[in-house]
């Protein structure tokens, strides 16, 4: 079996390691966000292909879902002695040797998709991990300019827009966002496989990742959103809202950005019946499925919380078998 699973950060790729446990014999493609790349002390930062790469890789820091285990700080600790920031922005030692090999390459003339490949040569991941696109993306957050320091509201500036990384890291997330854009994205092509690993594709899952800065910025690249709904093939995603709360993070925030309330439902009506065929939300939201139902999406509440990897396992198999449901 082909499954293809558009993957953000830590939700994804817990997810991905669920997914593998409960179809070892799949074929599975990953498609991972960029937009929250970001090019730091010269060097190009991808925070949600890595997170999936060291996760399956198994070099992943467990408790915190992002960066290396056993990692130590060093580097930051001699930029900052130079004033060199940001120092809100936790790169370890070993994370930086990742950073450097792909700027190098990238430097070289090696496209991302490349480079990720090359990178993934080292980590084994057991999935094909490919980028959204090879071209800059980058997910800027619109603010009041009042609600950051420095920020030009003295200069009578109103709203100001901000990397994805400064909202989510230094901000975390605690002012409004009334905007999310991924920049560059509508100039942005698919990256190499991409589309062929869609139209191949029998099964396309969301996991519970965000669904506006992670999947959404995914579906924004020019043509990915309409081979998945051309595709012909279930289109199954599980909410990352329990509760009316996001599991993790704070999907929230960036959900209040686009209108849409932090509900499992309004979550599938956001994605709608044109992409979306099949939805799954936790237990404690099994009041939404009659709602989902009557928006055309197919939905069945499970528990969804990924606590460990029998749970995540489970959850995938359901997802797999709400596909097959669907396919008829
Ligand atoms: N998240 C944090 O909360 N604080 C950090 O300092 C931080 C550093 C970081 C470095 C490399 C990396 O791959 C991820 C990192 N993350 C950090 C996670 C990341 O900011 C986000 O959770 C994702 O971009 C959202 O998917």
């Amino acid at each position: 079996m082909r499954i293809v699973v558009l993957a953000g950060g830590i939700g994804g790729a817990r997810f991905l390691r669920g997914l593998k446990s409960a179809a070892p014999d799949a074929d599975i493609t990953v498609i991972g966000n960029t937009g929250d790349d970001i090019h730091l002390f010269g060097l190009k930062v991808c925070p949600d292909l890595d997170t999936v790469m060291y996760t399956l890789g198994g070099g992943i820091h467990e408790e915190q879902g992002w960066g290396r285990a056993d990692e130590t700080f060093a580097v930051k600790e001699e930029l900052a002695a130079y004033g060199v920031g940001p120092e809100w922005f936790g790169l370890g030692d070993r994370d930086f040797a990742t950073h450097i090999v792909r700027t190098q390459m990238i430097g070289a003339g090696y496209p991302l998709s490349a480079v990720t490949e090359a990178l993934c040569a080292r980590w084994q991941p057991g999935v094909r991990l490919l980028p959204m696109t090879d071209d800059r993306v980058e997910t800027h957050v619109l603010i009041d300019a009042a609600d950051i320091d420095g920020s030009g509201a003295e200069r009578g500036e109103g709203r100001k827009a901000i990397h994805f990384q400064e909202y989510w890291v230094r901000l975390r997330a605690s002012v409004p966002a009334h905007a999310v854009v991924p920049v560059g994205a509508d100039q942005a092509k698919p990256a190499p496989g991409v589309l062929e690993a869609i139209a191949d594709a029998d099964v396309v899952l969301f996991p519970p990742s965000n669904p506006v800065v992670s999947v959404g910025t995914i579906l924004a690249v020019p043509g990915v959103r309409e081979a998945i709904a051309d595709a012909g093939v279930p289109v199954v995603g599980l909410s990352p809202i329990v509760g009316d709360a996001p599991v993790r993070g704070m999907a929230d925030k960036v959900l209040a950005a686009v209108g849409v309330e932090s509900t499992a439902a309004a979550v599938a009506k956001h994605y709608g019946s044109g992409l979306l065929d099949g939805w799954l939300v936790d237990t404690v939201d099994a009041g939404a499925v009659e709602e989902v139902e009557a928006a055309g999406i197919r939905c069945r509440a499970i528990p969804l919380m990924m606590t460990d990897l029998q749970a995540t396992a489970a959850m995938a198999a359901e997802a797999l078998a709400l596909a097959e449901e669907v396919r008829g």
